[in-house]
């Protein structure tokens, strides 16, 4: 990951596709050999029916497929392919996902969580530099399970872009570590976190997803948002995004992963700032 540069230069996508690369390798977020051969021929003939089935639809010529296989090639020496499955592949898997899920609605993870940040009291701040950029939030609200009952020490590991829409750990010139950090309830499951407010996420322009963005004529944005992973000790653990109501490319999201009850709601505190209450809902595992 490339933090060790100066903040004089410009961060670019290209360096946070490939470093989402590095990012997934290290986290080990992959199951080895775990897919049994019948998961595999119903998955992939499935998958490569569709492929067929598009070519047939749009008369894909064989200069269309060259331009595809280049394109295909250079996201994967781009080190994009995390980048390029979240922003397209990935909302559809959690839909999936939450068919089988009670409580507060899930969203994708996305290609920028880092596990193992640092552990926060309940009333806290997340890291942020001496001189961060932003309108202050404050976010503040309960962890409870489906009946109400609070859930204390549940943690919230929360994080997100700055004010320019980048990401600790993968644009140059950010502290690690920065804007992230694994927030603990107290024993009535509440917390308050003091941080900034995000800015839309851009989809690197100059790496081969943004390259295809462009080609297609589409935008490049993601709206506003925090993601969270919360859990607790015998509870079913919630990835999931939080917006900002009026937030920008709110209803045309690149990566299709708002959900209209994921939508906060912030109140101006009368100093400049902003705050706003979201509450949690886990399922017992
Ligand atoms: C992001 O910040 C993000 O949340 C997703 C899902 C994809 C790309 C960048
Ligand atoms: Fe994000």
């Amino acid at each position: 990951m490339t933090t060790t540069e100066s903040t004089e230069e410009s961060p670019t996508a290209a360096d946070s596709g490939a470093s989402a690369t590095e990012a997934f390798r290290a986290t080990r977020q992959h199951a080895d050999g775990e897919v049994s051969a019948e998961r595999v021929d119903a998955v992939v003939r499935a998958v490569l029916a569709g492929v067929h089935q598009a070519i047939r639809d749009e008369r894909v010529t064989y200069p269309e497929f060259q331009a595809a296989k280049q394109w295909l090639m250079d996201l994967g020496e781009g080190g994009e392919w995390p980048l390029f499955l979240d922003v397209f592949v990935e909302h559809v898997v959690e839909d999936v996902a939450a068919e089988s899920q009670r409580g507060t609605k899930g969203s994708i993870l996305g290609p920028y969580y880092l596990p193992d940040q640092q552990r926060l009291p309940s009333v806290t701040a997340l890291p942020s530099r001496p001189d961060e950029r932003g309108t202050p939030l404050v976010f503040a609200g309960q962890v409870r399970d489906v009946d109400g009952n609070p859930v204390p020490r549940a943690e919230l590991d929360l994080w997100h872009a700055d004010e320019q829409g980048y990401y600790s750990g993968f644009a140059p010139g950010i502290p690690d570590g920065n804007l992230r950090g694994v927030v603990v309830t107290d024993g009535h499951g509440r917390f308050e976190v003091s941080t900034i407010q995000p800015a839309p996420y851009q989809i690197p322009t100059d790496g081969p997803t943004g390259k295809l963005i462009e080609a297609a004529g589409w935008h490049p944005w993601r709206p506003a948002h925090l993601h969270l992973i919360v859990r607790a000790p015998g509870y079913r653990p919630i990835t999931t995004q939080l917006y900002f109501e009026g937030g920008k490319w709110l209803d045309s999201d690149i990566a299709e992963a708002t959900k209209p009850e994921l939508v906060l709601h912030p109140e101006p505190t009368g100093d400049g700032g902003l705050r706003s209450e979201y509450d949690f809902v886990l399922e017992r595992a």
